[in-house]
């Protein structure tokens, strides 16, 4: 009898799910950020990245501690407390041809990295940023965060009294071009927003609602998951079509848009609320705002520029990374400095 030889399932660059895995999560089972690195994991590993050419970045929080749970086998740096956006600029100037991978907290992004979040949204680094939005600080036991909502209370019954911040119409006001929100329990959305984001050449930023089942998933709370599960309002379905696959979708014309991103995959919106255009900055500041009024949270691609020049390609660098170039390459002879000092004198 013939022996079947079972063939084991690869993706474009010859690899197998299992490589793009890390270590065993120590997060409280059931807390969101696991969720994320599932989606990571699967994204990372459908997309053909490699894994080698990856560098992933945190802060400091139960959300920045997540990336020891996923590509176990790429550059990693868990560096201080908001601080992840100088990081991950240095890595990137140093070799632009890295996939920079960073993950943060609402209170990593919002509280003490505000200011560090603010001037990478306006610079396009090419990054894909997470923030892994639970309301409060899991780590040190939840307090809240700057994005828990006005009149929302702690276990404890403790009332929120100061208004949140809304990190995607931040991230949208201060120039990002790809700014989306999803919620850790919607496989479908945010496997293709993550997807879309590695397509993305520039600073994509994510906003996943996360919910901490230890400290903020109780009722009053509107980051649990009952509250994300009955107030999501999605601005329309997402289809990722990945540039390596040659498949061509139909739809109605007028209730579908197609986005096409910098390597040539395609994003499809369809059943888009009201015709919603995703690349029109006052629309996608308006659903936001007009949402968080009703006490919902708008989900999906918010705000995309697909064409923009990104941080790196804007220094007009040499085509070989940084990190790579020869002393000889980069110091310039002595007699180049005399003719500098002389030209003083
Ligand atoms: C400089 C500094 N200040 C304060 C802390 C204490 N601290 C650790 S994690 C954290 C907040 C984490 O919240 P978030 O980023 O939302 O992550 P989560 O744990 O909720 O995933 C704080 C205040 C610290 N580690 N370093
Ligand atoms: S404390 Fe909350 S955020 Fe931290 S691992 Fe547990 S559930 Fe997740
Ligand atoms: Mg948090």
């Amino acid at each position: 009898m013939p022996t079947a030889i079972l063939k084991k399932k690869t993706n474009t660059i010859g690899l197998e799910l299992p490589v793009y895995r890390g270590g065993k999560t120590t997060l409280c089972a059931g807390c969101g950020h696991n969720a994320i690195s599932e989606r990571i994991i699967d994204a990372c590993y459908q997309m053909g990245v490699d894994p080698g050419q990856v560098v992933k970045l945190s802060g400091i929080g139960c959300s920045s501690k997540s990336p020891a749970y996923f590509l176990g086998s790429s550059h990693g740096f868990n560096t201080v407390h908001g601080r992840m956006p100088s990081i991950g600029t240095g890595a990137m100037l140093a070799n632009k041809n890295l996939v920079a991978l960073g993950v943060s907290g609402d209170g990593d992004t919002g509280a003490i990295g505000i200011g560090q979040f603010v001037h990478l949204m306006r610079r396009n680094l090419p990054i894909v940023y997470i923030i892994e939005d639970n309301g409060c600080y899991g780590l040190t036991k939840g307090q809240f965060s700057p994005t828990a909502d006005l009149g929302s209370t702690l276990k404890t019954g403790v009332v929120n009294d100061l208004p949140p911040i809304d990190t995607c119409a931040l991230a949208i006001q201060l120039g990002a071009t790809f700014v989306a929100r999803s919620f850790s329990g919607d496989k479908k959305q945010l496997n293709s927003l993550l997807k879309a984001a590695l397509s993305h050449r520039g600073t994509a930023m994510l906003d996943v609602l996360s919910p901490c089942v230890t400290f903020n998933d109780h009722e009053g709370s509107t980051k649990s998951y009952a509250y994300a599960k009955s107030h999501q309002d999605q601005v329309g379905e997402l289809d990722f079509v990945p540039h390596f696959e040659d498949i061509s979708v139909e739809y109605e014309p007028g209730t579908t848009r197609e986005v096409e991103l910098h390597d040539g995959s395609r994003l499809y919106l369809k059943k888009v609320e009201e015709g919603y255009d995703p690349t029109d900055k006052m629309q996608s500041l308006r659903v936001l705002h007009e949402t968080h009024e009703r006490g919902e949270f708008a989900t999906g691609l918010i705000y995309v520029k697909p064409d923009a020049t990104d941080f790196i390609g804007g220094l007009n660098l040499v085509d070989e990374p940084l990190a790579f170039l020869n002393e000889e390459d980069v110091r310039p002879p002595a007699s180049v400095l005399t003719d500098i000092m002389k030209s003083f004198s």
